[in-house]
C-alpha cells in the first residue's frame, strides 16, 4: 500500500480543538494556529486519526470524552487524546519545547533556558506519545509527526515496533554554529534520523540540517543529487527535503468573494473610514518582530508626513503562551509602543495604530485581508508564515501589496511579488511601507497575480500529496521546490 492511500495518523502536540468547561458543561471548538489551519482540511478530506494533547489537565472517563466523540463525527476523522499532568506540561511544553527548542531554532540563543529537568520531561512526554502511536496504529498506517515538540516519537516507537514514519518541522532549522550549542544536540540529531522522511519548510533549513549531519555524524553519507536528499547511516536510509507548507487557497479565495465577507468588508470600510489599511496579524511572539514593525511604522510617519491621515496600522495580536513571563513583557512593550505612536501622531479624526489583542473570526479576518492595502510581515525568523499566504489568497481584487520579512520561510516562494525587507532595518522597512502604500495599481496587480499563481498551485493539498509521495521515493516531475532566497546587497559594483 502506498502512503498516499494509507490511513494517515497525524501526531502533534495539540489536538486541533479547544475543550472548555462552563458551569459543568463541556464544549468544543476548532483550535487556532498554523498547524490546525494547515492540516485540518486535509484530514477532513481524506479521513484518518489525529493524536494529541487536548490542551488542559483531564481525567479519564469524564463527560469531555463524549464531547470529543461528537467532535470526531463533525470533523470526519478520529481524535485520540494524550493526557498530560500539569507538571509534564510545564517541563515539556513551556520548558523544553518553548524555552529551549523554539528560541534556539529561531537563532535566539540568549532566550534559551537549558535546565536539564526540562529535557527529561521532554523525553517522558515524547515516550507517552510514542506509546499512543503504537497502541492506536497498525503497520499499514503512515504516521506523520508534526513539529519540534515531538522529535523523539519515532525513536520510541521503533523501540517497540516498525512503522512507516515521517516528521515535518514547521519552524526553521538553525545553522550548525547555533545548533551545536544545544547540550542534547547528539540525541536530537539521532532522534530526527529515526524517521523515514524529514521535511523542512525551505531549502535553507534543509541545508542547515544536512550541514549538521555532515559535521557531527562523520559516518553518514549524503546523496543530494535529487530533489529529495538521502542520508545513509549504516543500513538505514533517511530521506530529507523541503516542502513549503501551503494554505487552502480555494477556501480563502471563495470565502473572500462570498456575499457574507463582501458585506463585512464594506462594513469595516464604513467603520474605519477612507484611510488605507496596513494590516498585521500575529500570535504574540518575539519571533514575529512586533516591536520592530511598530518602530518601522513610527519611522515612516516621521520621515514621510504624506502618510499621516492616509494610513492606519491595523494590528491583530492573538494571545499566546500567556503564562510565560517573556510573553507578558513582550505584550507590555507592544502596548507601550502603540501608546507612544498614537500619542505622538494622532489628530482629531485619525488614530494611526488600531491595536486589537484578541483573535478574530475567520470571516472577519478574510474581510480584513481583502480590504487591506498592505500586509506587513516582519518576522525576525519564521518557519513559513501563513498570514502572508492567506493575505494573498484573499486579495481577490489584486489591489494589495505584501511587505515580507526576508527571514520568513515564505520569502523563498513569494520573492517574485513581495517587497522583501530586513526586519532589523527600521528605515528600510519604513521605505518599503511608503513604496507599498503609493505603488501604482498596475504594479500592485502584477505582483499580486504572480504570488497568487504560485500559492494556487502549491496549496495545502499539494503539500500533503508531495510529502507523501516523497516517502515512497518517487517525486513526480511537476514538483518544484522554491530556490533558496538570498537578499541582494544593493551595493554599487564599483564599491568592490
Ligand atoms: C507555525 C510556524 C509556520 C492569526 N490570527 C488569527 C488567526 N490566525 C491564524 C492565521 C494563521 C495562523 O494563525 C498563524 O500562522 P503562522 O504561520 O503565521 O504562525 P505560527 O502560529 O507561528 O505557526 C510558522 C506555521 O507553523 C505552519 O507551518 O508558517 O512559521 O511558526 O493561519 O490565520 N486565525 C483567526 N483569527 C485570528 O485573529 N481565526
Amino acid at each position: 500500500m502506498s502512503p498516499t492511500s494509507q490511513r494517515l495518523v497525524v501526531v502533534s502536540n495539540r489536538l486541533p480543538i479547544v475543550l472548555t468547561q462552563e458551569g459543568g458543561t463541556w464544549s468544543l471548538k476548532a483550535g487556532s494556529g498554523g498547524l490546525v489551519s494547515a492540516i485540518g482540511p486535509v484530514l477532513s478530506h481524506r479521513g484518518g486519526l489525529w493524536i494529541g494533547w487536548p490542551g488542559l489537565p483531564l481525567d479519564e472517563g469524564g463527560e469531555w470524552e463524549r464531547v470529543l466523540e461528537e467532535g470526531c463525527r463533525e470533523r470526519g476523522y478520529d481524535l485520540e487524546p494524550v493526557l498530560l499532568t500539569e507538571s509534564e506540561v510545564k517541563g515539556f511544553y513551556e520548558g523544553f519545547s518553548n524555552g529551549v527548542v523554539w528560541p534556539l531554532f529561531h537563532d535566539l540563543l540568549g532566550r534559551c533556558n537549558f535546565d536539564p529537568s526540562f529535557w527529561y520531561t521532554y523525553l517522558d512526554v515524547n515516550r507517552k506519545f510514542g506509546d499512543a502511536v503504537v497502541a492506536q496504529s497498525d503497520e499499514d498506517d503512515f504516521i506523520w509527526v508534526q513539529d519540534y515538540q515531538l522529535i523523539h516519537v519515532a525513536e520510541f516507537v521503533r523501540e517497540q515496533t516498525e512503522r512507516r514514519m515521517g516528521f515535518f518541522l514547521h519552524i526553521p532549522f538553525p545553522p550548525l554554529d547555533i545548533f551545536i550549542k544545544l547540550p542534547w544536540r547528539g540525541q536530537i540529531l539521532k532522534a530526527l534520523l529515526a524517521y523515514d522522511l524529514i521535511g523542512f519548510q525551505t531549502p535553507r533549513d534543509t541545508r542547515n540540517f544536512l550541514t549538521c549531519v555532515d559535521h557531527l555524524l562523520p559516518g553518514s553519507e549524503v546523496d543530494d543529487s535529487g530533489t529529495i536528499t538521502e542520508v545513509r547511516l549504516g543500513s538505514r536510509t533517511v530521506r530529507v527535503g523541503s516542502f513549503p507548507i501551503g494554505i487552502d487557497f480555494a477556501y480563502y479565495e471563495e470565502t473572500a468573494l462570498s456575499a457574507e465577507v463582501t458585506r463585512r468588508k464594506e462594513e469595516l470600510r464604513r467603520k474605519i473610514g477612507p484611510a488605507r489599511i496596513i494590516v498585521g496579524v500575529d500570535r504574540l511572539d518575539y519571533t514575529k518582530g512586533l516591536p520592530e514593525r511598530l518602530e518601522a511604522f513610527r519611522n515612516a510617519l516621521k520621515r514621510y508626513p504624506e502618510l499621516r491621515e492616509q494610513v492606519i496600522l491595523f494590528q491583530i495580536v492573538v494571545p499566546s503562551r500567556e503564562s510565560v513571563p517573556e510573553y507578558q513583557s513582550l505584550k507590555a512593550t507592544v502596548e507601550r509602543l502603540v501608546g507612544e505612536i498614537n500619542g505622538e501622531f494622532s489628530m482629531v479624526g485619525w488614530v494611526p495604530v488600531q491595536y486589537h489583542y484578541k483573535s478574530l473570526g475567520r470571516r472577519d479576518l478574510i474581510a480584513l485581508y481583502r480590504l487591506a492595502r498592505v500586509c506587513f510581515v516582519t518576522s525576525i525568523k519564521d518557519g513559513m508564515n501563513l498570514v502572508a499566504k492567506e493575505f494573498c489568497a484573499s486579495q481577490v481584487e489584486g489591489s494589495g501589496v505584501l511587505v515580507l520579512s526576508e527571514f520568513a520561510g515564505a520569502a523563498a516562494q513569494l520573492q517574485c511579488g513581495a517587497l522583501l525587507v530586513n526586519p532589523h532595518d527600521i528605515e528600510g522597512m519604513a521605505d518599503a511601507l511608503k513604496a507599498a502604500v503609493f505603488m501604482e495599481a498596475e504594479e500592485r496587480r502584477r505582483r499580486m497575480e504572480g504570488m497568487r499563481e504560485i500559492l494556487r498551485e502549491q496549496d495545502i493539498f499539494w503539500w500533503v500529496d508531495y510529502y507523501l509521495q516523497a516517502v515512497l521515493g518517487s517525486v513526480p516531475d511537476g514538483f518544484r521546490t522554491p530556490s533558496e532566497y538570498f537578499p541582494p546587497l544593493g551595493l554599487d559594483e564599483d564599491l568592490w
